[in-house]
C-alpha cells in the first residue's frame, strides 16, 4: 500500500517535473555516502516530512522531518533539507519525500568511492596521447589507436623545421593539444593526493598497462605525463610553454588528427610549473625507480638554474596559435618551483627564494585557485614539511591563513542551499575548483583537526555528484544521469553510446544555472585535465575512514 502510494507520487512527480522542463527536486549525492558522513539532501519542492527506504526490501528504516525553506541566492529556489545522517548501515537506499518522489538511488559504505576513484584516475589512462589505450565501462569499450606519434615541430621554438620527439603525455581536454601549465596544477593535485593518502591509493588496482610493476599503478599514470614533461625542456633549461595544433581540430578521434603540431617558445610560468613537478617527482619516484628520480632531479635542477638567471616574468609568444593560451603571472609558480626543489633537496637557496616569495604573497591560501594559481601548491609543500630551517614566524602565518581560508569555506559551505564550498562563484571550470577545495580544507585538518572541514571536504563531493540545481552528477559514466553530451573529440568521434567515462566537465559558468549539457557547449560542458585532477584528490581522501 505505502509503496503504491510512493510510486503513483513519484509517477506524478516525474510527470511534473517533466512538464516543466525541470530537475527532480530531491537532490542528494547519487553515488552515497560513508557510513559516518554527515548526510543530507536539498529539496527544491515545499515538504515536511522523508522516509529512508532500503532498496533490497522496500522496508522503512528511516523517518525524519524536512527543515526549511531557506532561499538560495544564486539559483532563486526556496530549499528545504533533509538531514539523513543517522542512517549508517551500509546498503542500498532511496529517500522518499511526502508530496514530493522519490530521490535517485544511492549507496551507504566505507568503499562507495572506490569504484568513482578508480574510474576517475582511469579517466587519466584514456586520456593518453601517443599510445592506444582501451577501456570497459558499464559494458561498453572505449578504445583508439595510437594518436599523435610524431610530435612534435620545433618551428617556433628553435626557428628551424625540426623535429624532436614528444610524444605520451595526456591531452589536455576535450582537444588534443598539450599544455604544460596545465600540467601543472594538475600533477600538483594528483601529487598531493599521493602525499597526503598513499596507503588508500596504493589499494585501488587501476587495471592500466603497467599495473602488476613495481611502480603503484597512481605513479605509473602520473609518470606517463612526467616521462612527456620531460621532453618539454629546451637544452638550456627553458621549458616550451605548450605543444599544439595551430588551431582546434575537427571532432574527431585522436588518431585521425594528423595535422602537424608545434612546439611553442618557452613561458617561465610553464619552466617553473616544470620544476615544482620533477622535483616533486624525484621525491616520489626514488623508492620504485631511483634512476628516474634522479633523472627528473637533474631536469628540476638545471630547470630552476635557468628560472634564476631569467628573473622576469616571461610569456611565451603564442603568434600563429588560436588553441589554448594557459598564459599567467609567474610569481605562484615560482613560489611553487622553490618549495618543492627545497623540499626535495633541502637547498638553502631554494628554501630563501620560496620564503621571499610567500612574503611578498602575504602568506596568503587562496579560495579560489586554479591553473593560474598554484601558490596553494606550494604553501601546502612549505607547511607540511619535516624539514628544518624554515622561518618559524613564517610558517605560522601560512598556517593561521589556511586555517582562516578553510574556515571561511566551511561558513561558505553551509550558507548555500547547496552547500557549495565555492558559494556562488561560477567561472569557467568552477566544478573543479570545487574539487580543488578539498586540498585546502584537508590540508587545514592536518594542522588543526576539525570535523567541520572534513564535513566541507564531503559537501565538495555531494554537490558534484548530484547535490545541485541539476540533481545530476557532473561525472560522465558516474552517479546519477550524469553528463552525457560533453565537449570531448573522442566521445563526439567515436560510435560508443555514452560519453567516455570518469571526467568532470567544467560545470555552471557564468551563472549557477547556465550548464548545459551540449557538445557545442564548451564552456561550460568540456573536459579537463586540471578538473579531473582535483576531483581525484577529492576522492582520494574518502577512499578510507574520515
Ligand atoms: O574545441 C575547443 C575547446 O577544446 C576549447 O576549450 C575552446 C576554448 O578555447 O575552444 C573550442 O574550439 C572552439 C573554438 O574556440 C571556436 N570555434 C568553435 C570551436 C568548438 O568546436
Ligand atoms: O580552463 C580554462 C579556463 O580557465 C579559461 O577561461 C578558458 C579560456 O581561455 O580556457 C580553459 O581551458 C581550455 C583550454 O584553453 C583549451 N583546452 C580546454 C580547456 C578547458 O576548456
Ligand atoms: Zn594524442
Amino acid at each position: 500500500m505505502i509503496n503504491k502510494i510512493v510510486i503513483a507520487t513519484v509517477l506524478h512527480c516525474v510527470v511534473a517535473s517533466a512538464l516543466a522542463g525541470e530537475a527532480p527536486a530531491i537532490r542528494l549525492n547519487t553515488i552515497g555516502y560513508q557510513p559516518a558522513a554527515r548526510k543530507q539532501a536539498s529539496i527544491a519542492a515545499k515538504c515536511s516530512s522523508f522516509v529512508i527506504v532500503r532498496l533490497s526490501d522496500g522496508a522503512k528504516v528511516l523517518s525524519g522531518k524536512t527543515t526549511g525553506p531557506t532561499g538560495n541566492a544564486d539559483t532563486g529556489e526556496q530549499l528545504w533539507t533533509a538531514d539523513f545522517s543517522s542512517l549508517k548501515t551500509p546498503g542500498k537506499y532511496r529517500l522518499d519525500v511526502r508530496g514530493v518522489g522519490a530521490s535517485a538511488p544511492f549507496t551507504v559504505g566505507a568503499d562507495v568511492f572506490v569504484k568513482p576513484f578508480r574510474t576517475v584516475v582511469r579517466g587519466m589512462y584514456l586520456w593518453r596521447c601517443g599510445t592506444a589505450v582501451k577501456g570497459v565501462h558499464n559494458g561498453q569499450t572505449f578504445a583508439h589507436g595510437p594518436c599523435h606519434m610524431n610530435d612534435a615541430w620545433l618551428d617556433m621554438a628553435a626557428g628551424k623545421h625540426q623535429r624532436a620527439k614528444s610524444t605520451g603525455g595526456w591531452h589536455d581536454a576535450g582537444d588534443y593539444n598539450k599544455y604544460v601549465v596545465n600540467a601543472g596544477v594538475t600533477v600538483g593535485a594528483m601529487f598531493r593526493a599521493w602525499e597526503d593518502f598513499a596507503p588508500q591509493i596504493r589499494k585501488v588496482r587501476l587495471g592500466i598497462p603497467e599495473s602488476g610493476g613495481k611502480m603503484p599503478d597512481y605513479l605509473a599514470e602520473i609518470k606517463w605525463e612526467i616521462d612527456w614533461l620531460l621532453t618539454m625542456q629546451a637544452a638550456d633549461g627553458s621549458v616550451y610553454h605548450k605543444l599544439s595544433r595551430k588551431k582546434f581540430s575537427g571532432m574527431i578521434m585522436p588518431e585521425r588528427d594528423r595535422t602537424e603540431r608545434f612546439f611553442t617558445p618557452w613561458g617561465s610560468a610553464a619552466t617553473a610549473d616544470f620544476v615544482a613537478m620533477t622535483a616533486a617527482a624525484a621525491r616520489y619516484f626514488r623508492p620504485y625507480d631511483a634512476a628516474f628520480a634522479a633523472k627528473c632531479l637533474a631536469a628540476a635542477r638545471k630547470s630552476y638554474a635557468f628560472l634564476v638567471k631569467h628573473p622576469k616574468d616571461h610569456r611565451a609568444d603564442l603568434k600563429g596559435f588560436s588553441t589554448g593560451t594557459y598564459q599567467t603571472r609567474d610569481s605562484d609558480d615560482r613560489l611553487w618551483a622553490a618549495a618543492e626543489l627545497w623540499e626535495t633537496t633541502g637547498q638553502a637557496d631554494a628554501l630563501a627564494d620560496c620564503e621571499a616569495r610567500i612574503k611578498s604573497a602575504r602568506a596568503r591560501v587562496d579560495v579560489y585557485w586554479d591553473w593560474g594559481n598554484v601558490r596553494n601548491l606550494g604553501l601546502l609543500t612549505y607547511l607540511q614539511s619535516k624539514r628544518s630551517g624554515r622561518d618559524r614566524a613564517l610558517v605560522s602565518k601560512v598556517r593561521t591563513s589556511l586555517l582562516a581560508t578553510a574556515d571561511g569555506i566551511v561558513k561558505t559551505a553551509k550558507a548555500h542551499g547547496y552547500a557549495r564550498p565555492l558559494g556562488t562563484r561560477y567561472s569557467w571550470g568552477c566544478n573543479g575548483a570545487v574539487a580543488r577545495q578539498v586540498l585546502v580544507l584537508r590540508g587545514a585538518h592536518k594542522a588543526s583537526p576539525k570535523k567541520e572541514y572534513l564535513q566541507a571536504s564531503a559537501d565538495a563531493v555531494n554537490h558534484l555528484f548530484g547535490r545541485n540545481y541539476y540533481a545530476r552528477s557532473y561525472v560522465t559514466g558516474l552517479g546519477a544521469r550524469p553528463p552525457m553530451h560533453p565537449h570531448d573529440r573522442r566521445s563526439t568521434g567515436d560510435t560508443v553510446a555514452d560519453p567516455w567515462p570518469g571526467y568532470l566537465v567544467g560545470g555552471p559558468n557564468p551563472k549557477a544555472t547556465s550548464w548545459n549539457d551540449a557538445k557545442k557547449d564548451y564552456r561550460t560542458n568540456e573536459i579537463a585535465i586540471n578538473w579531473n585532477g582535483a576531483l581525484i584528490y577529492a576522492l582520494a581522501a574518502l577512499l578510507g575512514a574520515p
